[in-house]
């Protein structure tokens, strides 16, 4: 799977997406990164990327010259239409379900906004997708793309090594990841719990459900409504 990202803090990105398990699976050619510099596309004289608000107001607005130049090379290059994401707060919010979705995709186009945000031509004419990564607000887009493409790349197949550890955590199966134990048996006076030293993996796997779902009902009651089968008479 190939992530094209548009930034003007490509250093950012890079750093993000080369390091930890994305960076082993692009060595592993199992994910491609293209961070581009929407900089290198302006044809301004002095390069710049942004310009002052219509009807007023504090901060900058991105031109749209250069995320659209930027965003026209890329489709040229792969000759095809690509889905393509714009990070923003003023979306619907990505969950586990989005990523899975979009892991499915050949390619994909992630646009950073930043200072105020984006002209609004430019995102009618190429954006396909609105993403939020919760509800607050975070500088830039760059973190969030940072988010989106981790969320999304450890649901292709192969970048991750254990291939069952992305089904056992939190919210595959809509529950919160159970705890987990390791050596010493005694730490700080605290034993682990008995059942995981029994060798019963049956007995385990009861367990470690409990406490997911006992988790889940405790932190966040409102997984369990979602995950309600839909009833009848409504
Ligand atoms: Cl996608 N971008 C920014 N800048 N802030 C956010 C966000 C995205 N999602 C939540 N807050």
């Amino acid at each position: 799977m190939k992530f094209y990202v548009l930034t003007i803090f490509p250093e950012m990105v890079e750093t993000m997406l080369r390091t930890s398990i994305l960076g082993r699976a692009e060595k592993n050619g199992i994910l491609e990164f293209d961070v581009r510099n929407i900089r290198d596309y302006s044809l301004d004289k002095h390069k710049k990327t942004d310009d002052y608000p219509y009807g007023g107001g504090a901060g900058m607005v991105m031109t749209p010259q250069p995320v659209f130049d930027a965003h026209q090379a890329i489709v040229r290059e792969e000759g095809h239409p690509v889905r393509t994401i714009y990070l923003t707060p003023a979306a619907k919010v990505f969950t586990q379900k989005d990523a899975k979705a979009f892991a499915k995709e050949e390619e994909l186009i992630l646009l950073c906004g930043h200072y105020e945000g984006v002209d609004q031509r430019v995102l009618d004419a190429i954006v396909t997708d609105y993403v939020s990564i919760g509800d607050y607000v975070v500088t830039g887009g760059e973190i969030a793309a940072g988010v989106v493409v981790d969320a999304i790349s450890r649901m292709v197949p192969g970048v991750l090594t254990n291939e069952s550890s992305a089904e056992e955590e939190s919210f595959e199966g809509g529950l919160l990841e159970y705890p987990q134990y390791t050596r010493p048996e005694i730490w700080n006076d605290v034993k682990v719990p008995e059942i995981l030293l029994s060798g019963d993996h049956a007995k385990v796997d009861a367990w470690r459900k409990e406490q997911s779902l006992l988790r889940t009902r405790e932190i966040r009651p409102d997984l369990l409504k979602k995950e309600a089968p839909p009833s009848h008479g409504e």
